[in-house]
């Protein structure tokens, strides 16, 4: 029998409330995830015929993610999209729009997505496979905002060849109340992440359209899967509450 989508939001509400992690299947609707998928693709096209360009067309930020990790920052994709390719542009900003429509239908209406906090990563082999940490200090957020919602969506079916996340669930709740990393690699160890929280973790398989949604004080890390000749693509669609 098919749940009602009153019965689904409230499944959700309470996997979210307990867990502070919890899956969404078919988050975008399939047009949404071929604009986006569309999008994503031609941008890291453009980006890649672009980054050599002398004088340079790409800026200083862009330039940086692209080439030290693979990872586009959206915040200043927008412009870039807006001189070179206007068209995809307009396909990100409707997948955008999608997804903070089917974000507010989950919680409510105060939420938007922030560009600031938005990225898309392409891992091409386990060299950037992230360890285990926060987003509330990893990624800066919290020197912005208190919380803030992670829409991780992958590109590529993920949990069996290509990585998935691992999480461990409700270890929000231990996070929230220790100190944060300020200084260095941000990240905590296997062993420290044993001592404090445990090892109860979730990996989530996941198809694209489908979502893991977590808040910034959830401990996550890239999958341990070997292969290294495996690509994968997934966007950090960060999510803050309207001021
Ligand atoms: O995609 C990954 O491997 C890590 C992603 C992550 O840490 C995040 O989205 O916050
Ligand atoms: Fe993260």
């Amino acid at each position: 029998m098919l749940e009602s989508s009153a019965a689904q939001q409230t499944k959700f509400l309470e996997e979210w409330e307990r867990a502070g992690t919890a899956k969404v299947d078919a988050f975008l609707a399939p047009q949404s995830l071929s604009e986006l998928q569309t999008a994503v693709e031609a941008s890291y096209e453009l980006l890649r015929r672009h980054i050599s360009d002398d004088p340079p067309t790409l800026n200083i930020h862009l330039a940086d993610h692209f080439t030290r990790w693979d990872g586009i920052w959206v915040k200043e994709l927008a412009g870039f999209l807006d001189r070179f390719s206007p068209e995809i542009r307009e396909l990100f900003d409707r997948a955008i729009s999608s997804a903070e429509a089917r974000f507010r239908s989950l919680f409510d209406e105060n939420w938007r997505l922030e560009p600031k906090f938005t990225f898309i990563r392409r891992h091409q082999s386990t060299r950037h496979y992230l360890p285990w940490h926060i987003d509330a200090d990893a990624a800066s957020i919290i020197y912005t905002t208190d919380y803030c919602i992670n829409v991780w969506l992958p590109l590529d079916p993920v949990g069996e060849v290509a990585p998935s996340l691992e999480l461990l669930p409700s270890s929000n709740k231990t996070m929230r109340n220790l100190p944060i990393v300020a200084e260095g690699e941000k990240m905590r160890t296997d062993e420290w992440v044993k001592d404090n929280i445990g090892t109860h973790s979730w990996t989530p398989h996941a198809l694209p359209g489908d979502a893991i949604l977590f808040d910034h004080w959830t401990l996550h890390r890239t999958q341990r899967i070997a292969g290294e000749q495996v690509k994968r693509t997934s966007c950090e669609f960060r999510f803050v509450r309207i001021a």
